[in-house]
């Protein structure tokens, strides 16, 4: 039966299998990249109880795979589009199901579609700490990456065929197509591969410092901020109030147990270490650190090689509080309880007095106001 509504006819000439595999292999290519960069930084940031730790070295190891996932995840949002636009005339063919295998076909489609848009939001709206939701962000993005992960594996295993016809411009399906649309498709992926080069370059200089002259759509410059590097909670968002200088201490439990001041901490021997800041939410920065090893006041505290050590901060409530070291991390002579920042005491929202500074280690486990450290063995 015909419906009473005709559905609407498309003159657009682009909305076919060729100019959908091609921008769906680039969309692929993106989607894979973010989903194993997320899985590393996902990794990091709740390890599994399988793994007893992740190498400390190279230092700017996750600066790079997280800048990885933040600019794929970019670069996939005019993907996104253009192979929506390439191939939403699909909505309206009729009829919708033709057959339950044509249907689940649709819905893996449907749920693929909705995924995707979700994942590549709040992702975005994340790299600019907005949260316009009433879920936590981390846990429903993770999730969600292996429900568009599942419906792509799905939805290519299902296409095969199909782009498997037409895969290259020598393809069976690809010499069968119009050969004057094949101008228009050069210029159409021209200007989508246009639009990828343009929000990458455009923001891939908030942790690509070599770039960040070019940064302009980025939400954060990593030069802005105090001591010259960004601040993402300050001490008056995380509720930490003025530290005096004296009534600090730094507890260390361990089998034994001390409690150092400030002036305990200065007496130590001293060290320095150029490692980055390198946020989740897409901005890296490098700067200098100086302060006491983790490892020195582990050994003092009679902590065996093998013991993860809970770092504790000053701040009350709140996620970021707590984070916890393995043991290599704790044993890497370039992890520090950092005491000064480009050769200044560490400004109140940079953790004053005491910091933790690790390599390789996401932002928010790089605690800040640290007053305890608990040896877990
Ligand atoms: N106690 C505490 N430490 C914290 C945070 C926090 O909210 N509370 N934020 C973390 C995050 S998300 C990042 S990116 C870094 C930023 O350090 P900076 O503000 O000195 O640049 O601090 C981390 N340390
Ligand atoms: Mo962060």
């Amino acid at each position: 039966m015909r419906p009473r509504l005709l559905p609407p006819r498309f003159t657009g000439r682009l909305h076919d299998p060729r100019t959908a595999t091609v921008i769906g292999r680039w969309l692929g290519a993106a989607f894979a990249v973010c989903f194993a960069t997320g899985l590393i930084s996902h990794g990091m940031q709740h390890p599994p109880s399988w793994l007893s730790g992740f190498p400390s070295r190279p230092v700017g190891a996750y600066r790079f795979t997280q800048g990885l996932h933040v600019a794929s995840g970019i670069a996939a949002v005019p993907l996104l589009l253009a192979k929506l636009w390439t191939v939403y005339p699909r909505l309206f063919t009729w009829p919708p199901v033709r057959s339950p295998r044509h249907g689940l076909e649709r819905l893996s489609v449907g749920l693929l579609v909705g995924a995707a848009v979700f994942e590549v939001a709040t992702g975005l709206l994340n790299t600019a700490q907005w949260y316009p939701w009433p879920f936590s962000f981390v846990p429903v993005h993770y999730a969600m990456a292996w429900v568009v992960t599942g419906s792509l594996v799905l939805h290519v295993a299902v296409k095969a065929p199909d782009i498997g016809r037409h895969w290259s411009r020598r393809s069976a399906g690809t010499l069968a197509l119009p050969a004057e649309d094949a101008r228009n498709r050069r210029s159409l992926l021209t200007a989508v591969g246009a639009a990828v080069g343009a929000v990458t370059v455009t923001t891939v200089g908030q942790s690509f410092t070599p770039l960040k002259g070019l940064d302009l759509l980025a939400p954060r410059h990593p030069d802005q901020g105090l001591q010259g590097l960004p601040v993402n909670r300050t001490a008056a968002a995380a509720g930490v109030g003025a530290v005096a200088e004296d009534g600090y201490r730094l507890r260390v439990d361990g089998p034994r147990p001390a409690v150092l001041t400030l002036a305990d901490l200065r007496r130590l021997p001293q060290y320095e270490a150029e490692l980055p800041i390198a946020c989740v939410e897409g901005w890296s920065k490098s700067a200098h650190w100086g302060g006491v090893r983790i490892r020195d006041l582990l050994e003092r505290a009679g902590a065996p090689a093998h013991a993860r050590v809970r770092v504790v901060s000053l701040q009350t409530r709140g996620g970021y509080r707590v984070s916890e070291l393995d043991a290599t991390h704790a044993r890497d002579p370039l992890t520090l309880l950092a005491l000064r920042l480009g050769g200044e005491e560490l400004a109140p929202d940079h953790g004053y007095p005491a910091r933790l500074i690790a390599p390789n280690r996401p932002g928010v486990l790089q605690t800040k106001w640290v007053c305890r450290l608990e040896v877990l063995t």
